[in-house]
């Protein structure tokens, strides 16, 4: 790998114009140290900096990339539809088509409203479920990420944790004073929750599929009691499917799992890598989204037609064998990430699920927020840093997932192990 000299040039520049040199936290490699990496270009799994170096990328724009970077059918398709216009602010068709293929693959989205961005989809699932059931308080999980509104910015995961702020200075108190945390994988603490607040908690909020403490799969039963406990108190369940939608299987987790939540956000995949967000579920709950019903919702550029075109070639493409061919990749780099750690003689606990994966630096099984807290971020780094050098391009947080893409050959994942070995004992040596 060559030095990132016009990376540090790049982002010396852009440290005068954005806050922190990036447009998203995460991107800033706080907590993995060194320069960001600034992108020239990236094709299928690979991504190259403005350095010239390439690398297996296994971040992949944080999810949306299953069938990898640029496949050439979604650039000519994203080229084609530009033709004809970039954004109206009126309806097309495209909408309505990506919303029809929305709930075939999701069924109990049976209304879908399009928005710009996972956080949006979240913010308004929440503002219709406080609507629907006229109650104010929701119940999230500690360690789950729901995007940057106020609401969810309370013990929040991902760049909220990397970056040791998961709960944001300017939220204003009376807004987290609505939200409820409870702990993931830990019914007691919902049902503890409920017996306090009884029947003003609007909805349950959850990530059925954690993917922003690091890769948390959902115990058995979890998902069911949280179904149960939301019927019991007549609050809605919120599945926010913006990683597990469409990566998980072509229905989600919510197919995987068969609990059917009333309310579900999406984003990454659903736009093909262009920014979209969808929140949608039970026609009678969605029918008070405005101008249906009174609970205002809006958006420049929501169900832009380049975007929503996107999100039409991408989820036209969710084969099974893709998702045979992504689990079994993705369980060969678990493997290999946890055979690289035991030769290393390095504690690592490897959780993964289909093309998601976390090799969590740390002793015991990571199942919530407080056991993912307990993996050491130094010994993260240093793989990161490890791993960097040898031309692999991995999340730059312990509390991130590695994302897999239809693109990642056999080889690139052996490529990746026989990686992980050596950065393993960079690990190791404390490097
Ligand atoms: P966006 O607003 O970033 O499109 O989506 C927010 C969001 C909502 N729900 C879940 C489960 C999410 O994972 C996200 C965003 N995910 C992070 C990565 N874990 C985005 C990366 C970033 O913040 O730069």
């Amino acid at each position: 790998m060559k030095a990132p000299v016009q990376s540090r040039r790049q982002f010396e520049r852009a440290r005068h114009i954005l806050p922190g040199g990036v447009d998203s936290p995460v991107r800033a490699f706080r907590s993995v140290g060194g320069t960001p990496l600034f992108v020239r270009r990236a094709s299928g799994a690979i991504l190259e900096d403005v350095d010239r170096n390439r690398y297996v990328d296994y971040v992949m724009s944080w999810g949306p990339l299953i069938h990898g970077h640029a496949p050439r059918g979604l650039v000519q398709t994203i080229a084609a539809t530009a033709k004809l216009g970039t954004s109206y602010g009126a309806p097309t068709e495209l909408e309505s088509a990506l919303g029809e293929r929305v709930r075939d693959l999701v069924p109990s989205m049976e209304r879908v409203r399009f928005v710009s961005s996972g956080t949006e989809a979240a913010m308004s699932a929440v503002r219709v479920a406080r609507a629907f059931t006229r109650r104010d308080r929701i119940v999230k999980f500690a360690g789950c990420y729901h995007g940057h509104a106020d609401a969810f910015l309370v013990k929040a995961g991902s760049g909220a944790t990397t970056l040791g702020i998961p709960t944001s200075p300017g939220v204003p108190k009376a807004v987290a004073a609505d939200t409820l945390l409870a702990r993931y994988n830990d019914l007691a603490s919902v049902a503890k929750l409920f017996a306090k607040y009884r029947t003003s908690i609007a909805a349950i909020v959850v990530e059925p599929i954690a993917g922003n403490m690091g890769l948390v799969t959902p115990a058995d039963g979890f998902l069911e009691g949280l179904r149960e406990l939301a019927d019991r108190y007549g609050a809605l369940l919120v599945f926010d499917e913006v990683i597990s939608g469409f990566r998980a299987s072509a229905g989600g987790a919510q197919e995987v799992f068969g609990v059917t939540p009333d309310l579900t956000c999406l984003g990454k995949i659903i736009g093909g890598g262009l920014p979209v967000g969808a929140y949608g579920g039970r026609e009678d709950v969605m029918s008070l989204v405005a101008p249906a019903g009174p609970v205002y919702q809006a958006g420049t550029l929501s169900g832009n037609p380049v975007a929503m075109a996107a999100g039409l070639w991408a989820l036209g493409r969710l084969t099974p064998r893709l998702y045979r061919d992504l689990a079994r990749k993705g369980a060969q780099l678990a493997a290999g990430f946890a055979d690289a750690a035991r030769a290393a003689g390095v504690p690592a606990q490897v959780n993964a699920f289909g093309s998601l994966v976390t090799p969590f630096f740390t002793t015991k099984p990571v199942r919530d927020y407080e056991s993912a807290l307990l993996a050491d971020a130094d010994a993260y780094a240093r793989f990161f840093r490890g791993m960097l050098k040898r031309g692999i391009y991995g999340p730059p947080s312990q509390w991130e997932a590695w994302f897999l893409s239809a693109a990642h050959s056999d080889a690139h994942v052996d490529r990746t192990i026989a990686a992980a070995h050596a950065a393993m004992k960079d690990v190791a040596r404390g490097r």
